[in-house]
């Protein structure tokens, strides 16, 4: 990218993505400072090319003094935003460096699973492709690879710092209130997501969730093709569960069937694969092989992540369900009794909306971090609620309220950022105090 070549680039933020950003930027000949709040201690800056000044364990530099802006998805706009001449995140940056189409998956739950059926599928039909993006490795790791295609999976966040970002395929999953306390307002936070489409051509396609109804309107802002997705029922141009059988259907044409083989249980996987196919007959590839791919697949750690049993009750640790609508969809999901361990930092979320499937699924609740005190409110009267003052405790507590048959499932509803420092190490963490269970039963 020649164009940044000379210029004086402010990267925001010193994680994966500023890691990444900052190297990008360096090797393309641009002066750059890195800037994070934190302080060097706590940060891993080993990988940074020798060229890159950085000012850690302060105040951001006034972005006015830059040409261009790199802020990391965790830096909210307010703190750049006035005097910025030009902003481009990762994803702008990695889109106008990859030679090759994107599929990008946004959404609100089930996008990192998607993500990675998309590219299982598309390997499967005989394509060089990668993920990368909110999934865990930056979008700017894939510049350079040898590739046919990149699947991106692209955050609210993310999609705040794009200008001409244009995936060759949009897919956009159910969106459900999340990150509010970031974004202000639900409908801020759907106009994110909805940036997707926002440079798609004719000639490129969204696949869109019909399922929920703000991404069913936002057919009505794309400018390529819609295919829509439906749990089941037929549409003119779409997807639809028939069974365990995905139909894909374009005007004019027989519709073809493909009978969906999962390592994945619940039914919401079935749909996270059927989005999956639909994005890979959309991106025009052999979907009878891209099945084949998708069968394989066995899951993503912290989502419903089977961890042990141990004296009868199954542990399933589902750190990533970090708002209450992916916490409801992991209760619903679960057949035998729960004990439910749940909290950490509030979104700005109601959790009235967990209260009833509560109700019906679990025994009781084990409560931790700052939405404690909410979630117990919400709770009062339906569901039996204990106090923990950490994970392990809250496991512990759990074991001893669990019958045999039981499951305790962690799905906290909340983002973990209180105790831990991503949803990954709270995962992490259950998975080491089950762990310790098992261990003490031997
Ligand atoms: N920082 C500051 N000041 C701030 C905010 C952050 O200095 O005001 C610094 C922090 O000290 C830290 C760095 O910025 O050193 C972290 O930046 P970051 O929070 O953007 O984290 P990254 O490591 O770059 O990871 C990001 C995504 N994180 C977020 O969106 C919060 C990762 O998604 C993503 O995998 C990664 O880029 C690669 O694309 C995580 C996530 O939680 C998994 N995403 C949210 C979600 O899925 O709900 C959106």
């Amino acid at each position: 990218m020649e164009e940044l070549a000379g210029k004086h680039v402010l990267v925001l933020g010193l994680g994966v993505t500023g890691r990444s950003a900052a190297n990008f930027c360096a090797a393309r000949g641009a002066r750059v400072i890195a800037a994070d709040e934190r302080d060097a201690a706590d940060l891993d800056s080993d990988e940074l090319d020798a060229a890159i000044a950085t000012q850690l364990g302060a105040p951001f530099p006034d972005a006015a003094d830059f040409d261009l802006v790199v802020p990391s998805p965790g830096v909210p706009p307010q703190r750049y935003r006035a005097g910025a001449r030009r902003v481009w995140g990762d994803v702008e940056l990695a889109y106008r460096a990859l030679a090759v189409p994107i599929v990008a998956v946004t959404g609100t739950n089930g996008k990192s699973t998607v993500t990675r059926l998309v590219e299982a599928g598309l390997c499967a039909a005989g394509l060089r492709a990668r993920a990368a993006g909110n999934v865990g490795d930056a979008a700017l790791e894939l510049v350079g690879a040898p590739l046919d295609v990149a699947v991106l999976e692209v955050s609210s966040f993310q999609l705040e710092t794009i200008e001409t970002f244009r995936p060759r395929v949009a897919v956009v999953l159910n969106i459900t209130p999340d990150h509010l306390d970031r974004h202000g307002s639900f409908d801020a936070y759907r106009d994110a997501k909805a940036r997707i489409l926002e440079n798609q051509q004719p000639d490129d396609v969204a696949v869109l969730d019909f399922e929920s109804a703000a991404t069913r309107e936002l057919a009505a802002r794309a400018r390529g093709r819609v295919v829509g997705l439906r749990s089941h029922g037929a549409l003119e141009e779409g997807a639809w569960l028939d069974g365990d059988t995905a139909v894909l259907a374009a005007p004019g044409a027989a519709p073809l069937r493909v009978e969906l083989q999962l390592q994945l249980a619940g039914r919401h996987n079935r749909e996270n694969a059927l989005a999956a196919l639909a994005a890979i007959w959309a991106f025009g590839c052999d979907v009878e092989r891209a099945a084949t791919g998708i069968a394989t697949f066995t899951g993503l750690p912290h989502r419903m992540e089977r961890i042990a049993r141990v004296a009868g009750v199954s542990y399933v640790n589902d750190s990533k369900a970090t708002n209450p609508a992916a916490a409801l969809r992991a209760l619903e999901s679960c057949q035998a009794p729960v004990v439910w361990i749940a909290g950490g930092r509030g979104k700005g979320l109601a959790f009235d909306s967990l209260t009833d499937s509560a109700a019906r699924r679990a025994r009781a609740a084990v409560l931790i971090g700052e939405s404690a005190d909410t979630l117990k409110d919400a709770l009062a009267g339906r569901v039996p609620t204990h106090a923990a003052t950490c994970l392990d405790a809250a496991v512990r507590t759990a074991a001893e309220l669990a019958r045999p048959g039981d499951v305790v499932l962690l799905a906290p509803a909340c983002a973990s950022q209180d105790q831990f420092r991503d949803f990954a190490a709270r995962g992490e963490c259950f998975r080491a105090a089950v762990h310790a269970l098992e261990e003490n039963q031997g």
